[in-house]
This record gives C-alpha cells, structure tokens and sequence, in this order.
C-alpha cells in the first residue's frame, strides 16, 4: 500500500491506522506549506488537494482502490485487518457513537481553533478563541466520564475509537489536562504509549 500523509491531527490518523493494524505500506510525508497536495499529479489521486490519501493495490476483490478521509481510512484498514473491531455489539455501537463524536464535534472545534488562531487574516478577539477552547474542553469532559468507567472510549478493549480520536487529544492535551480530566489524561497516556501510535504520530509537519 502507499500512504500520501503529513503530520498534522489528519495524516496521524491515518499514520496510527496503518501502522496499529500492521500493513505493509510505504509512506510519503507531503509538505503542506509548499504545497505538494496541490501537485497535479497527487490531485489525480485526491482531487479534494488534501491528505491523507491510501492507495491499496489489492483493495477489495483483488483491485485497487484509493481511500480519503482518515476516518474512513482508519475504518478501511480495520476491516481489512479485523483489528481494533469489537465483536459485542453493545461495544461496537459504542466505537461508532465515540468515532462521531470524534470526526463531527472534536474535530470541527480542534480545527476552528486552528483557524482562528493562524488563518484568519485579522486577529480575532481573546474571548472568541477562549469561547471554542472551552467548548473543545468541554466536550472532552464526556470522555472522561466515561474513562471513569472503562479503560477505553467503547469499554475495557481498545478500539478503532481510540486510535481515531487520538491525534485531536494529543494536539491539543493542554487544555483538557490542565482542566484536571484526569481519566481522560491516563487513557492518553496509555495510548499514546502504543509503539503504532507513536509511530504514527512521528510524522514532520
Ligand atoms: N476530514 C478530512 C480532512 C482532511 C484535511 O483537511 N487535510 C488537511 C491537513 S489536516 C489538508 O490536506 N490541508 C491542505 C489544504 O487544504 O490545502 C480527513 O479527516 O482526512
């Protein structure tokens, strides 16, 4: 397999993806700021000019596919390697619950900030940066909750959830971490002790 990635929360995801469920893959690290996702030939194989991208040669039915999205490359790799899927189903409605969590409401407030913070072309007022720090805290509070009760985001198993959120959290830790969201500060530290995640983590920006 290939892997067009970088190391922003994004390319992680997928870094983590493939090297948690232990594919061969080779992995090019694109650089953003010059702008080689808007290379002509990468947009031949994401159109969108954004990473991560996954080529696999032997996609299903032997052919090749090509998948965007790291949550969906993240579920792809999954599927193919029947890891990091929990069988119960409780468990699983669970690791989908949490990874919609993830993909619509964590990361949606993780990259505002970032806009905010480096985008817009004017400075923004203090009070709207803090207004989506504390929301991004805020939101995190539900998974320390329930880190309260389980070791992981679906129960006692680690599960695709884990791995997917975890990009958002590790960017980001000072702001849950110094509100205290101790449960939610150990399961990060127990994932991110993972030699895949680290790995994949290790991406340059
Ligand atoms: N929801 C997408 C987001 C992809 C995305 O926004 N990628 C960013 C980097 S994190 C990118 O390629 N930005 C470069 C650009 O827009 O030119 C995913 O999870 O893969």
């Amino acid at each position: 397999m290939e892997l067009y990635t970088a190391g922003t929360g994004n390319g992680q995801r997928a870094a983590i993806a493939v090297n948690e469920c232990g594919v061969s893959c080779k992995i090019h690290v694109l650089n953003l700021g010059q702008r080689d996702q808007k290379a002509a030939d990468y947009l031949k194989i994401n159109p969108t000019g954004r990473i991560p991208t996954l080529i696999d040669p032997e996609g299903p039915g032997g052919k090749p596919l090509t998948v965007t999205q790291s949550w969906a490359i993240l579920m792809y790799l999954c599927e193919k390697t029947g890891k990091f899927l929990p069988s119960d189903p409780v468990a699983r409605v669970r690791m989908f619950q949490w990874m919609a969590e993830g993909a619509a409401d964590y990361a949606s407030v993780n990259q505002t900030i970032f806009f905010l913070g480096a985008r817009m072309p004017e400075k923004v007022p203090d009070s709207a940066v803090k207004f989506y720090e504390d929301r991004f805290v805020n939101l995190w509070r539900f998974a320390d909750a329930q880190l309260a009760k389980t070791q992981y985001l679906a129960g006692d198993e680690i599960t695709a959830a884990d791995l997917a959120v975890y990009p958002i959290y590790a960017g980001r830790k000072a702001l849950p971490d110094n509100a205290g969201l101790k449960h939610l500060q150990g399961w990060g530290e127990r994932v991110g002790a993972r030699p895949g995640v680290q790995k994949g983590m290790k991406l340059e920006i």
